[in-house]
């Protein structure tokens, strides 16, 4: 049994009159309907927000507008001390965040601790990355002249998240845009809305006690419609957009008509390639922690391994025994390694990616189905399933935000692998598992792996604040978190100056009056 106290856990978020829409800080601004939250968990109604309308979005703009106005002439490091207030904040609350996005989100506890964690880390980053936006100097071509570049504040920055990480997201867009010095505007996925309210809440916190205006961060609820109002939108340079393939698309679409820019990180086919070198043991963690953890629904969960067919039975057993221990059940009982997936329109998605790979002429070595009775009411767990099947399947081509993994056999050498491996529209994260130096390394060389994240040695999910995170191809193309990743949330200037008398023209062009 597990002891939760979701009241408990709500009131430290600052979460009031949940059943009557949330309002918090500029949430005031909302006015239209109630957009209820259930937890996947146990199916209980947890609160409600309300959505924003059109009306409140103009006022919330104009909060972001005007407080962008103060913060971008904050110096970078003192911008990155109120970034360092937050993540102390987060440290705080670490618990009852951890357990919010467990409940409402519906993965284990402990990946809830960990979503909160990356938070922590990426302010920690930001705070020391506020010393260090740097730009080049250049020599000049004239005489008496110097040259140099500078980053400037972009401005308001719309982001759009994703239910599977409801806050660890926008942590990752919001600490780097904090100290660029760009404001923000954030939708929440409507499936996690109270994610969106506690996160709201510790910001403004942090914003008033430093006599700070609240539109720094601001906070608006709802579908793709109120996501469009920003798309649409030119007074917003940048769009961060999370998601799946096909939302990616329009909002990438939408936004450069107006010629914004976005940053997208969309939809993963992620492989593991096990070479005869492979150490199984790692192979097994590696493989079932990237296809279970968070339910499959991860950006980054393992949904392909391609085995090499010398070892391709001994790493199927290992596998399947593997997934004969799992646990499926409350997310927030710490035995258990499964929780629910979102929302009944994910099993039924599910439901279809087992019906269809054995349409294609796949086998279901684990069977996979939905789970009912005591503990399962919400109707949202599932156990997990392998199917044997062939790289071009439709549905092995496809990505399916459930614990479905597909076991795709290669013979001959690594780059057979690497080619299958490539052979998708997504282009997010993969791995190899292998002790010989050759094949990892031509796994990693310009031949290699086409994808944003390639690992040695680990899995594909779990990746680490501190490098870019994103990737290639119907990924988007777009990188978060960490490396120079800060770069997109601010405008480059170049500057000459002239300290002579004279006004030489570049390009020793002679224009004598
Ligand atoms: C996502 O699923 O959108 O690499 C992000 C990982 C996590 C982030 C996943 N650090 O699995």
């Amino acid at each position: 049994t597990v002891s939760f106290g979701i009241d408990d856990t709500l009131e430290i978020l600052g979460i009031k009159h949940v059943n009557e829409g949330s309002s918090t800080g500029l949430n005031q601004f909302s006015n239209g309907d109630l957009i209820k939250s259930y937890s996947p968990v146990d199916g209980s109604l947890i609160g409600s927000v309300k959505a924003t309308t059109k009306v409140d979005y103009e006022q919330v703009v104009n909060a972001a507008t005007s407080a962008f106005k103060t913060w971008r002439l904050m110096p970078a490091p003192k911008r990155g001390d109120i970034v360092r207030q937050f993540g102390d904040k987060l440290r705080e609350k670490k618990e009852a965040l951890g357990k919010l996005v467990s409940y409402e989100m519906g993965k284990s506890y402990q990946e809830g601790l960990g979503e909160v964690q990356e938070m922590i880390d990426i302010c920690d980053f930001a705070v020391g990355l506020s010393r260090q936006l740097h730009g080049l100097t250049m020599h000049s071509e004239r005489f008496g002249h110097r040259m140099y570049e500078q980053y400037h504040p972009l401005g308001v920055v719309g982001i759009i998240s994703a239910f599977n990480f409801p806050v660890a997201v926008w942590s990752w867009n919001v600490a780097l845009a904090w100290i660029c010095g760009d404001v923000c505007i954030w939708k929440p996925s409507e499936k996690t809305p109270l994610c969106g309210i506690a996160c709201q809440n510790m910001a403004a916190e942090v914003f008033a006690k430093n006599n700070l205006p609240e539109g720094i961060s601001c906070l608006i609820n709802g579908d793709y419609k109120v996501g469009e109002f920003m798309t649409k939108d030119s007074r917003i340079p940048l769009i961060s957009a999370t998601g799946s393939t096909r939302m990616g698309k329009t909002v990438a679409q939408v936004v450069a008509a107006r010629l914004g820019k976005t940053l997208l990180e969309l939809g993963g086919n992620n492989a593991i390639i096990v070479t005869p070198d492979a150490d199984i043991k790692m192979t097994v963690i590696g493989a079932v922690f990237g296809a279970v953890g968070t339910a499959g629904q991860r950006c980054t969960s393992t949904r392909r391994l391609i085995i090499h067919e010398s070892i391709y039975n001994q790493v199927k057993q290992a596998i399947v025994k593997a997934y004969n221990q799992l646990r499926i059940g409350n997310p927030l009982d710490e035995s258990n390694h499964v929780g629910p997936l979102i929302d009944s329109g994910a099993v039924a998605m599910y439901q279809n990616a087992l019906h269809q790979v054995v349409e294609e002429g796949g086998t279901l070595i684990v069977e996979g189905g939905l789970l009912s009775g005591v503990g399962y009411e919400s109707g949202c767990y599932v156990k997990p399933a392998i199917a044997e099947a062939q790289p071009h399947f439709k549905i092995v081509q496809h990505e399916t935000f459930a614990p479905v993994l597909y076991l795709l056999k290669y013979s001959g050498a690594v780059e057979d692998a690497i080619a299958i491996q490539n052979n998708v529209v997504q282009g997010l994260s993969s791995a190899i598992m292998t002790h010989n130096l050759r094949e990892a390394e031509q796994f990693l060389s310009h031949a290699g792996s086409d994808c944003g994240i390639a690992n040695v040695n680990i899995g594909t999910s779990g990746a680490e604040i501190g490098g870019a995170f994103g990737g290639e191809k119907e990924t988007g193309g777009g990188r978060e978190s960490g490396s120079d990743a800060w770069k997109i949330y601010m405008r480059r200037q170049t500057n000459t100056i002239n300290y002579t008398t004279d006004l030489p023209l570049a390009q020793g062009i002679k224009f004598d009056l």
